[in-house]
C-alpha cells in the first residue's frame, strides 16, 4: 500500500528559516569557533582508521552519556553559546535537551554521510533540534523503504525540528558539496535517556 502514497510521504519535520536573525547567527557562529573544544574524531574502516570529514564536540549535562563508536563518552560542560542556543530550541521545539552533538564542516568536502540518528539512549522517536550556522548547506532525507528523498537547503540562523518517526522511517545526510566555500556549524539538541544503575 505504501508506494500507493508515496508522494505524500514526508519526514515529520519543522523547518524555520531565519530562526535567528543573521546578525545573531554570525555572532553565535563566531562564538562557536572560540568557545567549542573541536576534535578531529577517527572512524574505524576496513581499511583502518579514518578521521571524520568533518570536527565535531559533545557537550550535555554530566549524567548525559552516550556510546558513540562502542566507547561509552561523558560530554564536556554546556559553554555560554551553546547553553544560549539550547534554551531557545527547547522553546521552539517544546521539548527539553541534555545533550548536543557539535558539527564544524570546514569546507563543502566536509560532510555527514547516510544515516538515522538511533542510538539505543535516544529512544524510538526523539525529538531533536537541529541549528545551522554560517554556511548554506544541502540536507537529504531518504524514506528507508521507497528510497523517496526531500531535500532541503539549511541556512545561516535556521533550526529543523525532527520528531515522531523521522529517525525510524528515514536517513539523512550533508553531502559533499565541492563548490560550496565557507564554514557551518551544525547543533543537533538531544535528549539522552539516562541508564539508571549501569
Ligand atoms: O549537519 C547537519 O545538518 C546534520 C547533522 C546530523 O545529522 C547529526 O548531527 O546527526
Ligand atoms: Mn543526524
Amino acid at each position: 500500500m505504501l508506494d500507493l502514497f508515496e508522494e505524500t510521504l514526508q519526514p515529520d519535520i519543522t523547518w524555520i528559516d531565519h530562526w535567528l536573525s543573521p546578525g545573531a547567527a554570525f555572532a553565535a557562529f563566531a562564538k562557536l569557533m572560540d568557545e567549542v573544544a573541536w576534535q578531529q574524531d577517527e572512524m574505524n574502516t576496513p581499511a583502518g582508521k579514518m578521521p571524520f570529514p568533518r570536527l565535531t564536540s559533545w557537550q550535555g549535562d554530566p549524567n548525559a552519556e552516550y556510546v558513540y563508536s562502542g566507547i561509552r563518552n561523558v560530554p564536556k560542560p554546556w559553554t555560554p553559546t551553546v547553553a544560549m542556543l539550547k534554551g531557545q530550541a527547547e522553546i521552539t521545539a517544546n521539548a527539553n535537551f541534555n545533550s548536543v552533538l557539535i558539527n564544524r564542516y570546514r569546507t563543502g568536502m566536509d560532510s555527514m554521510g547516510w544515516h538515522s540518528d538511533k542510538e539505543r539512549e535516544l529512544g524510538d522517536q526523539p525529538t531533536i533540534a537541529s541549528v545551522s550556522l554560517g554556511g548554506t548547506r544541502t540536507f537529504d532525507f531518504r524514506h528507508k523503504k521507497t528510497r523517496l528523498t526531500h531535500t532541503l537547503r539549511l541556512t545561516n540562523g535556521s533550526l529543523l525540528v525532527m520528531r515522531g518517526r523521522t529517525q525510524l522511517d528515514w536517513a539523512h545526510r550533508v553531502p559533499k558539496e565541492p563548490k560550496t566555500q565557507g564554514e557551518r556549524i551544525n547543533l543537533t539538541f538531544r535528549w539522552i535517556h539516562v541508564r539508571e544503575g549501569e
